[in-house]
């Protein structure tokens, strides 16, 4: 290279261009670099993963800001202005990740308003330090008003240029495209495409797959149906009938959401008093099953309802509520209709949250009572709307008069991060850790507690209770992963990898009068709570539905839970983070004991997007 080229004079402004375009570039990657470590905690295995991260990152940013230079004036403010809009993507993924442990994708924008929107949700994931994410900008900017560095001038080869830069841009990607080929398979692991491509090309990667699944409804013709028909088939094929089959013929079905409950809340002591005293007792007069996992993915509890309606897994990005209303669905309270079912659900939050309002109508439901059918005071209401007490009160009078049988489905939500709680409502002491959050966290779950405690003080006045099934479930975690450390103290472990998949079971009770309690041991999660529910009504799946679910109340050793990121757990296995796990000992073994699981897993995930995103179900009819 002919270093005096480098020195040589070139014109001011374009010089000042090209010191802004390095700068902008390499404190962008550095700040990057830092945070895949330390803000997003991206588990990169070996040296050559980890430059492999570094140089695509480094190429995605070269190809951003080159496009500064296809304009031939105000080049320094273009460049300024990609690096903020860069630096504001990084920052919602970092503040996004500090709750959901996860990554941005395009539909989560269109969910804004649901994933906390600029409410206290995300105020309180905002830090102190977060101001260091932007010195950098404020660096750039006293660069370039300044004008420093204008005595050196930065003059690059034109061989250089053409050759370096393209080169940098082009053959990273390509290599850690060969050496992570696995993830054009499994695009639902975020991670691992994170990890492949770096944030800025994942989410370009990102944007292409939304368009892509958007066209796949358009271009399905229906041919892949058959081979999805087949794979439900053989998995049900054999399945004996569960002795509780048809147990609860014509009741009513009363499914209750536990808002952000975890299992690990069952039978625990803060200070001596319970948290959940009124589910402790009532877990020994229910079908209760201690292995049960949400399944759910950044849809949260519209996750949780798409699955138990649908039998289906969530997208791996935004909610199916959101983005897929115009689908054909057989959800539900549709097979529930062909036998006479009425369907409702009631909420004490605003109709559009999670576009329930048209959510419910594709899926069936016939009534729908939100916030404007309750009377919602500030003395009633917390957080996100009214109060579980207050919720159940006034939703008794509605559940009274809906035409019999029906499925009701309750969503309540006073432990909904970031848990708060008015002192008054505040029936136990709270842990003592350094994370605020986490100690609310058991103090709201007691309150929830209480709330389903009158819930069934009061129905159990009335003849509902006696003609009606209930069916309470955890939606999904309430302390993300993010707050290990304070959850581990109070739970008095060390929370590891492995022990992050048990802490996802959410409890699960099925509490049938007249029916004895017992514990069910088998390891289930919300996939297979529409075909239990069936199961117990003596309704069997109908044909022209596509679900991946299983009772819970039958046997079968070949059961397994997938999560929406392809980590699963059998009843000995967990795979998680490409490390396969014995339950019983919980050390890592071979990875051929995870690995007779491996295809069905990543069939059923695929087949379920390819149902979702081609709108299959309508070929069924
Ligand atoms: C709000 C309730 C809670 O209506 O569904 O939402 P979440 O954040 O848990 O999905
Ligand atoms: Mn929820």
């Amino acid at each position: 290279m002919d270093v005096t080229s480098m020195i040589q004079k070139v014109p001011s402004a374009q010089n000042r261009d090209r010191w802004i375009y390095l700068f902008s570039v390499l404190l962008l990657c550095l700040k990057i670099s830092i945070l895949y470590k330390w803000g997003f905690q991206i588990s990169v295995q070996s040296f050559w993963e980890a430059i492999l991260l570094e140089f695509t990152t480094l190429g995605s940013l070269l190809a951003i800001f080159s496009l500064g230079f296809l304009s031939k004036r105000h080049r320094t403010k273009i460049f300024f202005t990609i690096h903020l809009l860069l630096t504001a993507i990084l920052y919602g993924n970092v503040l996004y990740y500090r709750f959901y442990i996860d990554f941005v994708t395009v539909p989560v924008l269109f969910q804004f308003k649901n994933v906390g929107g600029l409410s206290q949700s995300t105020l309180e994931l905002i830090k102190f330090y977060d101001v260091f994410l932007f010195l950098d900008v404020i660096l750039l900017f006293i660069m370039a008003k300044h004008r420093l560095f204008k005595q050196y001038s930065l003059s690059i080869p034109k061989k250089v240029g053409k050759t370096v830069i393209p080169f940098l841009i082009i053959v990273p990607i390509l290599l850690s495209c060969f050496f992570h080929s696995g993830f054009w398979n499994q695009s639902y692991d975020k991670e691992l495409i994170v990890k492949s491509l770096g944030l800025y090309y994942y989410h370009m990667f990102d944007i292409y797959q939304n368009s892509k699944s958007s066209m796949k409804s358009v271009l399905a013709d229906g041919s892949e149906v058959k081979e999805i028909e087949r794979y439900v088939k053989k998995k049900r094929e054999h399945d004996p009938l569960s002795e509780l089959h048809g147990v609860a013929k014509g009741k009513n079905v009363i499914v209750i959401f536990l808002e952000s409950t975890q299992e690990f809340v069952m039978d625990r002591e803060i200070d001596g008093q319970e948290i959940t005293p009124f589910l402790n007792e009532f877990k020994k007069e229910s079908l209760y099953f201690p292995n049960f996992y949400h399944q759910t993915a950044q849809g949260k509890t519209s996750d949780a309802e798409f699955i138990l309606d649908n039998s289906l897994y969530p997208l791996s990005g935004g909610s199916v509520f959101v983005r897929r209303t115009n689908n054909h669905f057989v959800a539900l309270p549709e097979i529930l209709k062909q036998h006479q079912y009425y369907s409702a659900s009631f909420h004490g939050n605003d109709a559009f949250f999670w576009n329930r309002e048209i959510a419910y109508q594709t899926f069936g439901y016939d009534r729908f009572f939100s916030k404007e059918d309750y009377d919602v005071t500030e003395e009633n209401s917390i957080n996100y709307g009214l109060k579980d007490i207050d919720f159940f009160k006034q939703s008794l009078p509605y559940l009274s008069q809906l035409p019999e049988p029906y499925y009701a489905k309750f969503l309540t939500l006073t432990n909904h991060f970031p848990f708060l709680l008015d002192p008054e409502d505040q029936l136990i002491s709270a842990p003592e850790t350094e994370q605020n959050m986490v100690n609310r966290y058991f103090t709201t779950v007691r309150y929830e507690d209480e709330a389903i405690k009158n819930f069934f003080d009061d129905i159990k006045q009335s003849d509902i209770y006696d003609n009606s099934i209930f069916v309470l479930f955890g939606d999904h975690y309430g302390i993300s992963k993010s707050y290990n450390d304070a959850l581990g103290e109070v739970l008095g472990y060390q929370i590891t990898p492995k022990d992050d998949m048990e802490l996802q079971k959410v409890p699960l009770f099925i509490h049938i009068p007249g029916i004895k309690g017992q514990e069910v041991t088998t390891v289930g999660g919300q996939m297979d709570l529409r075909a239990t529910i069936l199961d117990l009504l003596g309704i069997s799946e109908p044909e022209e539905a596509l679900s991946f679910g299983k009772s819970l109340l039958t046997h079968d050793k070949n059961r397994f839970v997938a999560f929406r990121d392809g980590s699963f757990t059998t009843n000995k296995y967990s795979y998680i983070e490409h490390t396969c796990y014995s339950k019983k000992t919980g050390k890592k073994v071979k990875r051929n004991f995870c690995s007779p699981y491996f295809s069905d897993i990543q069939k059923e995930l695929n087949y379920s997007d390819k149902v979702i995103n081609g709108d299959l179900l309508r070929f069924l009819e």
